[in-house]
């Protein structure tokens, strides 16, 4: 028998649903951003989270709380907007749900079910931040953080991070692959899969790591090649995004969305990040890379593309955002589907013509204080120009 606080508990869900999105009054002429988050936990389904039943559940008391969604792969798919997101139970461990909408900004509502993925790895612990890619091969893959204890040592917090791989074609049936295997690097975060295969071989963007948290030697964003996705498994990772002295990826330099095909490059919207006194700082940066060598950078505009602002700067794990996927629509609309601070999902939004404006004509980092306040003596002579003012 049913009780009746679902149906109260239900019409929260339904009107955070139906909730109209706005673009916020924020203006850089490269991104728009919204009023509201696309997601919190708040739209995780009554039905995942109490025993409906009034014999079972007589004080309706929530049994399997949801206490974030996050990071979140991102596809177009049969006329929707679909999001792989993260969830993170109120036990700490994730999974993925499909939620899906109809224009990208507002409206995402969870299917019924999360993903079962195929139980393959029973060392696996937790799996999150799955990167989706629409391969050239016809599948859909997604590729995602596969962590397990790290039996080796004592230390009961150390874990070892892989990358779990599989696909699917609707999102709702998946085949679980092998994890990948990159020779020469212990642990990988962070990875994801080109949607064209390069010199006819699959090509996945890693971030190899020494440990768990620290990237250790790990030096950036990797590039490497495989012929057997099933078995995936890379020789040689080439460097192609370094970690930089006082810049943005100081501590650490990793994939994004699965880079958007534009006119002249392949976008890269990653992540960087630093070590500040409150902690460290993630924000988002883009790149672009050669539209027939992926893994030759040809566009680096200096600074950041989207960091934490106001209420997004506080969450579970503070000052962070975080993105795993994009969507660019065939007139050219971008979305990007970002999180803050381990917390709550957003949009923002953008257009290719934009996003390679800002690739190609944004200044590259000068890397000292002289040269970039030369860089912007210039902009600021050029614009007295304009003003009419001179010297
Ligand atoms: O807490 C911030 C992020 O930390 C990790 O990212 P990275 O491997 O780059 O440090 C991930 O656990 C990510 O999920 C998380 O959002």
């Amino acid at each position: 028998m049913l009780h009746g606080q679902y149906y109260i508990e239900q019409a929260k869900v339904e009107k955070l649903v139906a909730r109209k999105n706005q673009k916020a009054d924020f203006y850089n002429g490269l991104i728009e951003r919204y009023e509201y988050p696309v997601l919190t936990r708040e739209f995780a389904p009554v039905h995942w989270r109490y025993d409906l039943d009034i014999r079972t559940n007589p004080r309706f008391m929530e049994r399997l709380g949801v206490n974030a969604v996050m990071n979140s792969g991102a596809i177009w798919l049969d006329g929707k907007y679909c999001l792989v997101v993260r969830v993170e139970g109120n036990d700490r461990k994730s999974f993925f749900a499909v939620a899906e909408s109809r224009n990208g900004v507002d409206g995402f509502r969870f299917r019924d079910y999360p993903v079962q993925l195929p139980d393959t790895c029973p060392e696996e612990t937790n799996v999150y931040d799955m990167r989706l890619t629409k391969h050239e091969d016809g599948w859909i893959y997604g590729v995602f953080c596969s962590e397990s204890k790290d039996a080796s040592t004592a230390d009961l917090s150390a874990a070892v991070a892989a990358a779990g791989i599989v696909r699917t074609k609707d999102l709702e049936h998946w085949e679980r692959l092998d994890n990948l295997v990159t020779k020469r690097s212990p642990q990988q975060r962070n990875v994801a899969l080109h949607p064209e295969f390069v010199d006819g071989k699959y090509a996945f963007y890693t971030r190899p790591m020494d440990g768990f948290i620290e990237t250790g030697s790990g030096g950036g964003i990797g590039f490497g090649l495989c012929e057997d996705i099933a078995h995936a498994c890379i020789d040689e990772e080439k460097i192609i995004s370094r970690r930089v002295y006082h810049t943005l990826t100081e501590s650490k330099n990793g994939a994004g969305a699965v880079p958007i095909k534009g006119e002249r490059c392949w976008i890269h919207i990653a992540h960087g990040v630093r070590n500040t006194a409150a902690g460290l700082r993630y924000v988002l940066y883009a790149f672009g890379t050669d539209l027939k060598d992926p893994s030759k950078v040809v566009a680096e505009p200096s600074g950041v593309f989207l960091a934490p602002l106001g209420a997004e700067r506080v969450g579970d794990v503070s000052n962070v955002v975080f993105t795993n996927g994009a969507i660019a629509r065939e007139n050219g609309d971008v979305y990007i589907y970002y999180a803050s601070c381990d917390t709550r999902m957003h949009v923002a939004t953008t257009t290719l013509e934009k996003l390679e404006d800002y690739l190609f004509h944004t200044p590259k980092d000068a890397l000292r204080s002289p040269d970039c306040v030369k860089q912007r003596c210039e902009l600021i002579r050029k614009n007295f120009e304009v003003l009419g003012r001179g010297e």
